[in-house]
């Protein structure tokens, strides 16, 4: 039986660590979380980095020292988040590629983002792909609304599959703008993807157990993690990711369907 790839996204590019001391900003604190999550039974961490006033950067030397110390210290499957901060540049986006992850998140099209506008208009995402393509880097496409599966399909249709040849997304539901995380956006969402594609979902804040069920329910995989929710339970701020993760390791468990080893979830994702 297929066991449940679990993705840790540890930091995000907007919580402040001056508000959310627990948030990993650090390299040290990064590689730190990334052993702690990797124990709870993640396989992949998607990474945003900070510079040394904890700003979101996406500094190509920072990143590729990112990249190594979490290789050296971990097996994860280290995704670069090529989405990076509302306000970098579609260039600064794309040379995170430079840092040589094994992945990165690939957004296929624009949406609201609370009260800002996360642009990935149509020129950047074939160009990010082709991208992807060229330097062998496997994307997990990042679908944050119904619209982006089709934009999904016009990718695969003009350009061909990805590196690695598997098609993975990840379903982002609940960012205020985009689509809603409930069970029946998420059933509708799986129906549209493209044939074989795998997927993961992710709730954002209040979405992040509606999303866990109701993924796990439908056969997807998870991630989960500061990104996307700061709060564990109502009024219980998250102290760490590893937290989140095990709540997720823990509810695979439950579905029968355990946390996949990075090992395995390297040949799942078409990771050499
Ligand atoms: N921080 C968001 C604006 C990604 O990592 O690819 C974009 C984001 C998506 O987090
Ligand atoms: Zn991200």
């Amino acid at each position: 039986m297929a066991g449940t790839l679990i993705t840790v996204a540890a930091t995000g590019a907007e919580a402040d660590k001056a508000q959310v001391p627990a948030l990993p900003v650090t390299l040290d604190e990064l590689t730190r979380t990334a052993v702690q999550c990797q124990r709870a039974g993640a396989a992949v961490i998607h990474v945003h980095i900070r510079d040394e006033q904890a700003r979101p950067t996406l500094d190509v030397s920072r990143l590729t020292d990112t990249v190594a110390a979490l290789r050296s210290a971990t097996s994860l499957i280290v995704q670069l988040s090529t989405g990076g901060a509302v306000s970098d540049s579609f260039d600064a986006r794309l040379a995170v590629l430079d840092a040589e992850p094994d992945a990165c998140s690939l957004t296929c099209g624009t949406v609201n983002f609370g009260d800002e506008v996360f642009a990935n208009p149509w020129g950047f995402v074939k160009d990010l792909y082709q991208l992807t393509r060229e330097r062998g880097v496997v994307p997990e496409f990042e679908l944050f609304d119904l619209g982006h599966i089709a934009a999904l399909h016009r990718l695969l249709g003009e350009f061909g599959p990805p590196a690695g040849g598997h098609v993975h997304c990840d379903l982002v539901m609940g960012v205020p703008g985009g689509m809603p995380g409930d069970a029946a956006t998420l059933v509708a969402a799986v129906r549209a993807l493209p044939d074989g594609a795998t997927w993961s979902a992710t709730g954002v804040g209040r979405a992040t157990l509606p999303v866990m069920f109701a993924a796990l329910a439908a056969g997807g995989h998870l991630r989960v993690g500061m990104e996307d929710t700061l709060t564990f339970s109502r009024g219980r701020p998250v102290t760490g990711n590893a937290e989140l993760v095990q709540r997720a390791a823990d509810a695979a468990n439950l579905a029968q369907r355990p946390p996949m080893p990075p090992a395995r979830a390297r040949g799942f994702l078409g990771i050499g």
